[in-house]
C-alpha cells in the first residue's frame, strides 16, 4: 500500500513538472492583431475615400455608444514606426493588420489606385521587415467602400468580382513581401451584425435574407481572391492565403439529445455556414441549417428558400480555397433545445434556429457584455474543427480581453485571461491540432466599433485625449512579452518593472 503510495506521488511530481514545463514550439508564431478603421485614423488623409465606417458614424454619431468615431483613432497613419518599435518592444515574430481598401482604391473600383495609400503600407510592412516582423495582412476588416455599399456591398451578385479586383490590386503592390494573405475577418460579424441585423456598418438590418445573401457572395468573393492568388502570384510570391472566422465555443447545455442538436445547429448558424462551403468535404452549407431555412421559408409564403444555395459548380469552385483556418476565438456559452430562449424577430436567423443561450453567472466578466471567461473553450472549439475539418492547419488569429477605459495600468483580469486562454490552446497542439501561430488582440487600445472607446483590449493603453495617441505598455504587455521569449507560461511570473525595453536582436 504505502509503496503504491510513492509510486503515486512520483507520478504525480512528474506530471506536475511536465505541466510547468509545457512549450510552445520555437517556430510557433506569436503575434499581436490590428485592423485599419480601429487604429488607422486619416480618415479623409492623402486622397483617401469614404468607407461604411466613415459613412455611419459621420451621418449616424448616436449609434455609437460614446458618439466617437475613427476619424483620428490610434492615428496609427502617423504613428506606424511607434507600432513598430511596440512590437518590437514585446518581441513579436509577427503582426496582423489590416488594408483599408478605400485608401487604396477610394471608389472601391481598381480604376484609380491611390498611391499615397499604397505609400502608406509600403511604409508600414518595410518597417516590420526591417526588424524581422512577418506581415500577415487582412484584405477586409469591415471598412468597404461607401461607393461599392451604395450598389448594395456584400449583396450585389457582382460582389466577387468587386473583390477579386481589389484582391489583385494588393497581392501586386505587396506580395513581394507579404507571404501570410487572409481575404475576410470574421463573416458572420460581416454577414449576420452588417446586413441581417443593425449592430455593425452598414447596418442593413434585412433580417430575413442579408446573413444568407452575404453568406454567399461573401465566401465567392473568397475563393475567386484565392484563386487570383494561386493561379497568378503564388507561383513567384510563395505565400499563403487564407480566411479568418469568428469561431466561439457552443456546448450543449445537458447531454440530451436535443441540446446536442440545438448547439449543432447554433456552431451552423454562427461559423459552419461560412467555413463549410470551403473546408468541408461535402462543400455547401450545412445541412441541418439549409433543411430548416427551407421549409421555413416555404411556409412563410417564400418561393423558394431564403438561404440561397449554390449550384453544383459554385460548390466545387469554393471548395479547398484557404491554405489555412484563421480562427478568433473570445468566449463560449452553453445551447439549450428549450430553455433561455428569447423572442426574435421573425423571419431572422435566429429565428430560423430557434435556440436558447446560457453563460454561467460566475465566469469572469470583462467591459464587454458578451465576453466571459470560459474555461477550455478555445480546447473544445480546435479540436471540434480539427475532428470536422481533416488536414486544416489552424491560426489563432484573434484573442483578447476587454477592461474599462478609466481602468488601470495593472491588468491581472486580462493576464489571468491570456493565461488561461494559451493554456488550453497548449492542450490543443497537445491533442494533435495544428496550430501554427497565436495572434493577441490587440497590440492597442482602439476604435471598438459600436462601443467606441468605452472597451479598451490593448496590451498598450493609448490616450485618446492627448493629440500624439500617446502608448504606454500594460502589465499585460509584459507577461506577453516573457511568454514569447520563454515560449512558456509560468503562472507566477511578475515583472519587475512596467518601463518598456528593447531586447537585443529585436
Ligand atoms: C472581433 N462575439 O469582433 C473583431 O475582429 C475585432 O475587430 C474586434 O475589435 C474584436 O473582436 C473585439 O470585439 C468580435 O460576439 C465581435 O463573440 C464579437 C464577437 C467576436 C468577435
Amino acid at each position: 500500500m504505502r509503496c503504491l503510495l510513492y509510486i503515486g506521488l512520483i507520478i504525480a511530481g512528474c506530471n506536475a513538472q511536465q505541466k510547468q514545463e509545457r512549450r510552445f514550439p520555437d517556430d510557433f508564431i506569436f503575434g499581436t492583431a490590428t485592423a485599419s478603421y480601429q487604429i488607422e485614423g486619416g480618415w479623409n488623409a492623402d486622397g483617401k475615400g469614404e468607407n461604411i465606417w466613415d459613412h455611419m458614424t459621420h451621418t449616424k454619431p448616436h449609434v455609437i455608444k460614446d458618439s466617437s468615431n475613427g476619424d483620428m483613432a490610434a492615428d496609427s497613419y502617423n504613428n506606424y514606426e511607434r507600432d513598430v518599435e511596440m512590437m518590437r518592444e514585446l518581441g513579436l515574430d509577427a503582426y496582423r493588420f489590416s488594408l483599408s481598401w478605400s485608401r487604396i482604391l477610394p471608389n472601391g473600383f481598381s480604376n484609380h489606385v491611390n498611391e499615397a495609400g499604397v505609400t502608406f503600407y509600403d511604409n508600414y510592412i518595410n518597417e516590420m521587415i526591417k526588424y524581422n516582423i512577418t506581415p500577415m495582412v487582412t484584405l477586409y476588416h469591415w471598412d468597404l467602400p461607401q461607393k461599392l455599399q451604395d450598389l448594395g456591398g456584400f449583396l450585389n451578385p457582382l460582389f466577387p468580382e468587386w473583390f477579386e479586383d481589389y484582391a489583385r490590386v494588393v497581392f501586386e503592390k505587396f506580395g513581394d513581401r507579404v507571404k501570410h494573405w487572409i481575404t475576410f475577418n470574421e463573416p458572420r460579424e460581416i454577414c449576420y451584425e452588417g446586413y441581417g441585423w443593425s449592430t455593425k456598418a452598414p447596418i442593413v438590418n434585412a433580417t430575413d435574407i442579408g446573413t444568407y445573401y452575404c453568406a454567399k457572395y461573401l465566401v465567392l468573393a473568397h475563393a475567386n481572391a484565392y484563386k487570383a492568388y494561386v493561379n497568378d502570384f503564388k507561383a513567384t510570391q510563395n505565400g499563403e492565403c487564407g480566411i479568418t472566422i469568428s469561431v466561439n465555443w457552443f456546448g450543449p447545455l445537458t447531454d440530451s439529445a436535443d441540446d446536442e442538436y440545438a448547439a449543432e445547429l447554433k456552431r451552423q448558424a454562427e461559423w459552419e455556414i461560412y467555413a463549410n462551403p470551403i473546408f468541408s468535404e461535402e462543400g455547401g452549407f450545412p445541412k441541418e441549417l439549409s433543411e430548416i431555412v427551407a421549409k421555413k421559408s416555404l411556409e412563410q409564403g417564400y418561393k423558394k428558400s431564403r438561404l440561397p444555395e449554390f449550384t453544383d459548380e459554385e460548390k466545387k469552385y469554393i471548395q479547398g480555397t484557404s491554405d489555412f483556418f484563421g480562427v478568433n476565438h473570445y468566449t463560449g456559452v452553453y445551447v439549450s433545445a428549450e430553455e433561455y430562449k428569447s423572442n426574435h424577430i421573425t423571419p431572422s436567423l435566429l429565428s430560423d434556429i430557434d435556440v436558447g443561450t446560457y453563460t454561467p453567472p460566475d465566469w469572469l466578466a470583462s467591459a464587454s457584455s458578451w465576453l466571459k471567461l470560459s474555461p477550455n473553450s478555445i480546447y473544445n472549439s480546435l479540436t471540434h474543427l480539427h475532428n470536422k475539418y481533416k488536414n486544416t492547419k489552424f491560426y489563432i488569429t484573434e484573442n483578447g480581453w476587454s477592461s474599462p477605459p478609466d481602468s488601470e495600468l495593472v491588468d491581472d483580469d486580462r493576464i489571468l485571461y491570456y493565461r488561461t486562454a494559451l493554456n488550453s490552446l497548449l492542450d490543443a497542439i497537445e491533442a494533435g491540432v495544428d496550430v501554427k501561430g497565436y495572434m493577441a488582440w490587440s497590440l492597442m487600445d482602439n476604435f471598438e466599433w459600436m462601443e467606441g472607446y468605452t472597451e479598451r483590449f490593448g496590451l498598450y493603453h493609448v490616450n485618446f485625449d492627448h493629440p500624439d495617441r500617446t502608448r504606454t505598455p500594460r502589465k499585460s504587455a509584459f507577461v506577453y512579452k516573457e511568454i514569447l521569449k520563454t515560449r512558456v507560461i509560468d503562472p507566477n511570473y511578475e515583472p519587475d518593472t512596467l518601463t518598456m525595453w528593447i531586447d537585443e536582436g529585436h
